[in-house]
């Protein structure tokens, strides 16, 4: 468990509620600390600089949405995972292994089968009382378990332009270095449509968006870059996973083994597009998760290490994005640690399960921007990789096969010290 008083105050606030079990101890006489005022380089809720006021009272408006608990009579259910983003998004960290999104489907001769018929690919666990939660059927052969990603600095990756990724992706590998980034590509959907035109239409990016290579969209949100942009993104969680309807998606989820049943008995839509919109524009506008220690002598010679390595052509240190219609977000260079494209990452991370066009052992680069905040937002100990498997970056790295063997070789080969000031430099992110 942390010292309470390396959390900030705003963080420490989420955190209480969520983990108020773990935290029980730590409660106790922090009183005093609770009233100091945060130290603004650990904080990891906030706002990007730059927004106007109108801005700043949207994303409040969102940051309530965000934290807002629902209940049967909002629309909660039928089925769900949970009745607020923050119980998973705890302080807009890293989640906790404990609050999972669970997702199946199998093999078939033809392809994969996310099982909509037993009510793939999302497993809703929960229920409204009266009606009847899902179940992992046994027939599932790919089964995967996903914690939360943090959400602070996601405005910036939805402002990056398709073009920048379509010249990152080397599908081919032509450059023969063994790394070969993969778009995510997926089937054109009403909903893609729809994203992508209110977005041109509001407040949203305005480079190039949308694109089609080989007749699909590019995918860039979730662990296997599902979601075309945030807007899908939000409205898909409501959606999924927790039960609440939008002019996006206007039907309820409900358990195919018991049908609908009469639902939630709640009208849709149960969240006005004005609540999605707020709570889009709150996760572009949350600042990017803020650096510590980045002048001292090891960060410094491990950022050296990093840069050198080929740890830095997945997790590309530094992006810009398109012109975008917030002008806080519009042209700027950021440092995500991240491609936002698809790798093969070997055997051990493959989990038999698939999303679009990315294979079993296929992840989205995770951004590293924030590493060093993970054990804060997690209860204390670092829960890493796509289900929180990895309790430490050296754990995260010898988990790294496919693409990223070689990689993982040089890190094995690095000298102690060498290895203490990488570390050190992560940490540091
Ligand atoms: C039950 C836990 C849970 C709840 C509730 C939940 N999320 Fe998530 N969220 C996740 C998980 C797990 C992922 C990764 C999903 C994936 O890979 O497809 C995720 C992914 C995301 C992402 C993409 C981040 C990225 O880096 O790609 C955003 C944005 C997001 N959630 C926002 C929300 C919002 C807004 C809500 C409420 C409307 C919400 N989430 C509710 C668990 C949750
Ligand atoms: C071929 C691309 C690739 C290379 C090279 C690579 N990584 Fe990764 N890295 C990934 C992907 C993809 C994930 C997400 C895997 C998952 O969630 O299961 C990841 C996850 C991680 C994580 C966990 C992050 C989190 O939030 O859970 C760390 C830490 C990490 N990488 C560090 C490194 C370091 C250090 C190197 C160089 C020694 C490296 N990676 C090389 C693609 C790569
Ligand atoms: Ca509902
Ligand atoms: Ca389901
Ligand atoms: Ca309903």
């Amino acid at each position: 468990m942390p010292s309470p008083r390396m959390l900030p105050s705003a963080l420490r606030r989420r955190l209480y509620i969520a983990f108020a079990a773990f935290l029980v101890g730590a409660l106790s006489g922090c009183d005093a600390l609770l009233t100091e005022a945060p130290d603004e380089t650990e904080e990891l809720a906030g706002l990007v600089p730059g927004l106007s006021a109108p801005q700043r009272a949207l994303h409040l408006r969102g940051d309530g949405e965000f934290a807002r608990s629902f209940g049967p009579a909002d629309g909660l259910g039928p089925i769900f995972v949970a009745a607020s983003c923050e119980s998973c998004h705890v302080g807009d960290g890293k989640g906790h292994p404990l609050f999972v999104i669970t997702r199946f489907g199998r093999d078939l001769p033809g392809g994969f089968d996310p099982m909509p018929s037993a009510g793939g690919p999302q497993l809703q666990n929960r229920a409204v009382l009266g009606y009847i939660a899902e179940q992992l059927p046994s027939a599932a052969t790919g089964v995967t378990r996903l914690i939360a990603p943090a959400v602070s600095g996601l405005g910036f990756l939805d402002a990056v332009d398709d073009t920048t990724l379509q010249r990152l992706a080397d599908p081919a590998d032509a450059n023969g270095d063994g790394i070969s980034g993969r778009l995510q590509l997926l089937d054109p959907t009403a909903m893609h449509a729809n994203v992508f035109a209110i977005e041109q239409g509001g407040a949203g990016a305005t480079g190039t968006r949308g694109t089609l290579v080989g007749g699909r969209h590019i995918g860039r949100f979730g662990k296997k870059a599902l979601a075309v942009n945030l807007l899908q993104q939000v409205a898909t969680a409501y959606h999924e996973d927790m039960g609440i309807t939008s002019d996006l998606l206007p039907l309820d989820v409900v358990n195919p083994a018991v049908g609908d049943a009469g639902g939630d008995g709640v009208p849709e839509p149960e969240a006005p597009m004005s609540v999605v919109h707020a709570v889009t524009f709150y996760m572009k506008t949350l600042k990017v998760p803020p650096r510590r220690d980045s002048a001292s002598a090891d960060v410094l010679a491990g950022e050296a290490l990093f840069a050198a390595s080929d740890c830095a052509k997945c997790h590309v240190p530094s992006l810009t994005t398109g012109a975008s219609a917030i002008a806080a977000l519009d042209r700027k260079t950021f440092h995500p640690f991240t491609d936002l494209l698809l790798h093969d990452m070997g055997a051990a991370l493959d989990d038999g399960y698939t999303e679009g066009s990315a294979t079993t052992s296929e992840w989205r680069t995770a951004p590293l921007w924030g590493l060093g905040l993970a054990a804060a937002a997690q209860g204390g100990r670092m829960h890493l990789l796509h289900d929180g498997r990895a309790s430490s970056v050296e754990d995260a790295i010898s988990s790294h096969g496919g693409e990223a063997a070689a990689s993982r070789t040089w890190f094995n080969s690095l000298s102690a010290v060498q290895r203490r000031q990488l570390l050190a430099y992560l940490h540091s992110l």
